[in-house]
Order: structure tokens, then C-alpha cells, then sequence
């Protein structure tokens, strides 16, 4: 098995940071996402949507998409479980990751695909969508803090992949200048903290 990922990118970071809360230790291949790797046949043949992460099976077949190589990994190495045991605890995981993906991470990533530079020439920039975005994921960030007041992770005691979505897409935030105001978010800042304290969170 082996992981097809590029440094920056806050997908692939999830799955590191994954695979590193699971103590595993898979080999990682660098995809040279600003030379464009990820159009050429090659990697389009392992995903034809010219994105990473990709997982690489011993078997040659490929797996794309974050959370459904979180799901992959998981099933395989149930412990520690990050997703969860009981049928009840996966859908809770799922409702508090999709929250997260959907309502803040798609959002930041909008901010940073209608505003850089680096999309300019790959897709048609819309700026009053971008401040659409920014918007509603400050809406969100505001309603986590308020969540992160009565509850240690997402899924109340239970840290989950949904804590890890969020860690990335916050921290990506922060990269793109979108960081958010630690004074405004105080309970956000303390999960922040907490996340950021463990050794997962430089994979
Ligand atoms: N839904 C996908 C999104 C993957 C994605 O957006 N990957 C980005 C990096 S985080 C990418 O490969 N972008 C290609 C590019 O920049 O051309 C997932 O969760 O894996």
C-alpha cells in the first residue's frame, strides 16, 4: 500500500494525520501538484479526477477520496476507532464530518479557488462567491465555538475523523489568510489547542 499525496494539501493531510493516529506507517509517493502531475495519464489513470490523496492498494487498484480512505483504513485497523464501534457512533461521526466538510472546509476552499492566483488559468474565478463562502464559513466557525464550550471533540468525548476535517481545514484557513480571531473564538481555540498537541498533528 502506498500514498499518493502532496505536502500542502489539506486532503492529504487528513489521511496522514489518520494513519498517524492509528500508528500506522505507510509509504508516500509526492505528487507535483503545481507542475501539474495530476494530469498527467499516468496519475489519471489511479484517479481521473486529478486530485490527491490517493491510496494504492498491494493489488495496483486505487482509492481516491479522503474520507473514503479514512472509511478503507478504519476497517482494517478498527483501533483506535476514529470513526466509531457501534452503528450509533459511526452515524455520529458522519453527521459531525459531513457538518464540517460541507459547512466550513468546502467553504474555505471556495474562498481559495475563486480568489488565487494558482486557479486562475484552471477554472472561471467568481469573487462575490468567494465572499459568499467566507460568510458562511465564518457562520459555522462561530456555531462550532459555541459547540466546543459544552464538548471536549466534535462527537462529545470521543475524538473522531471529524476533529481531524476540521484541524485541517481550520490550519488550512489560516494558510490562505482566512485565520480566525482567537479572542472570538475562545472555546474553538482550545479544541484547536488540544488537536494541535498531539504528535498526529505534523504527519
Ligand atoms: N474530495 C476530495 C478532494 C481532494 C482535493 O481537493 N485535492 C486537492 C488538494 S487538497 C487536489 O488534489 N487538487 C488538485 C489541484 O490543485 O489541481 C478528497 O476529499 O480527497
Amino acid at each position: 500500500m502506498k500514498l499518493l499525496d502532496a505536502k500542502m494539501a489539506p486532503n492529504s493531510r487528513r489521511v496522514r494525520i489518520f494513519l498517524a493516529e492509528k500508528g500506522l506507517n505507510v509509504p508516500v509517493q509526492a505528487v507535483a501538484l503545481a507542475q501539474g502531475e495530476q494530469h498527467e495519464p499516468e496519475f489519471l489513470a489511479k484517479n481521473p479526477m486529478a486530485q490527491v490523496p490517493v491510496l494504492e492498494l498491494d493489488d495496483g487498484s486505487c482509492l481516491a477520496e479522503s474520507a473514503a480512505i479514512c472509511e478503507y483504513i478504519e476497517d482494517l485497523h478498527p483501533q483506535p476507532p476514529l470513526i466509531g464501534e457501534t452503528a450509533a457512533q459511526r452515524a455520529e461521526t458522519h453527521m459531525w464530518d459531513r457538518r464540517v466538510e460541507l459547512g466550513f472546509f468546502d467553504h474555505v476552499l471556495g474562498t481559495f479557488r475563486h480568489t488565487s492566483p494558482y486557479f486562475h488559468k484552471k477554472m472561471r474565478q467568481v469573487p462575490e462567491y468567494a465572499e459568499c463562502c467566507r460568510e458562511a464559513g465564518w457562520k459555522r466557525l462561530a456555531w462550532l465555538d459555541g459547540h466546543f464550550a459544552d464538548n471536549t471533540y466534535l462527537a462529545g468525548d470521543r475524538l473522531t475523523v471529524a476533529d481531524i476535517t476540521l484541524l485541517c481545514a481550520v490550519d488550512f484557513a489560516t494558510v490562505i489568510g482566512e485565520g480566525y480571531d482567537e479572542q472570538e473564538f475562545p472555546n474553538l481555540t482550545r479544541w484547536h489547542a488540544d488537536m494541535t498537541a498531539r504528535p498526529s498533528s505534523q504527519a
